[in-house]
């Protein structure tokens, strides 16, 4: 049975026993439309940067949130973007990534020294884009191809994942494989320019026990950085969009260039993000 809106007693067994929560309707309507906000600047942002550089003639700028970045790149099918990541340090951004409610069951998995790790990323999935196929992985996979001194095995993370849209099997919702994260760290091979997949020897085997994990807006699924997951291809007309971020114990090294940010401590309260507009002041890097 998948774990959905656990009591704050069931949230932890759940995590540890599963490696994921799925929290329906968590995110407040105004949180979400800072996002959208945000979302939707960055995506503006982006178009006129193309016009400048006079790769596209037009912005399509009365074309729906879900299909205008299609339209777009109907002119200019290189570089068609897989993530927004440094453009994120906006004020609706703060709401999602710093979210009180949140941050108290990360808390309750992680401890008091919460840190945004330093992979958040909006996706604007569009549809049959090789380069958004994100295939079988552990998120610790990436993390240990970056930093191989064995560390990365005793990461304590959290990982979040939520949709701008309703996100269906038909436009690439996300898959999981209940109960992998016990696994450990398996080997990943290196598929092509963008995604590493787990090798079939460790795949193979847990296959048949896969579950599509379609979500709205406003749902949240929390999830273990050592459970297999994968994004579905997108075979719908439309964007994709969706959130995905991370949270580790900030006693912890990165174990990447990027320090992250801090979100709670109470080691150290002075290095917390404060509010909306400091985390606008900060970068990813
Ligand atoms: O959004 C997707 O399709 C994949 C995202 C993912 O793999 C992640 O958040 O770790």
């Amino acid at each position: 049975m998948v774990c959905t809106t656990p009591s704050s007693q069931e949230l932890l067994s759940c995590f540890r026993d599963d490696g994921f929560v799925i929290l329906p309707a968590f995110f407040e309507p105004e949180v979400l439309a800072g996002v959208r906000r945000d979302v939707q600047e960055v995506s503006d942002e982006h178009i006129r940067k193309l016009l400048r550089d006079g790769k596209i003639t037009n912005a399509f700028e009365n074309e729906p949130f879900e299909t205008r970045l299609i339209r777009v790149y109907q002119e200019c099918t290189e570089h068609i973007p897989t993530t927004f990541r440094p453009e994120l340090h906006k004020p609706g951004m703060f709401g999602l990534f710093f979210h009180p409610r949140l941050l108290d069951l990360v808390e309750q998995i992680l401890g008091p020294e919460i840190r945004l790790f330093p992979n958040y990323s909006v996706r604007p999935k569009l549809p049959e884009d090789a380069a958004t196929l994100v295939l079988w992985h552990q998120d610790a996979g990436y993390t240990e191809e970056m930093n191989q001194d064995g560390q990365v095995a005793e990461a304590r993370m959290v990982n979040i994942w939520s949709p701008l849209v309703p996100a269906t099997v038909e436009n690439g919702c996300m898959q999981f494989i209940p109960r992998t994260h016990k696994l450990g760290i398996v080997p990943h091979v290196r598929k092509n320019e963008f995604y590493l997949q787990i090798i079939d020897e460790y795949l193979a085997p847990y296959l048949d026990q896969a579950i599509d994990m379609p979500l709205n807006p406003g749902d949240v699924v929390l999830f273990s950085n050592l459970l297999y997951h994968r994004g579905l291809p997108n075979g719908s007309s439309a964007s994709r969009w969706s959130c995905d971020w991370r949270y580790q114990d900030s006693t912890q090294p990165t174990f990447r260039k990027e320090h992250g940010h801090i979100a709670r401590s109470r080691s150290q309260p002075a290095a917390v993000v404060r509010d909306a507009r400091h985390w606008a002041q900060l970068s990813f890097v």
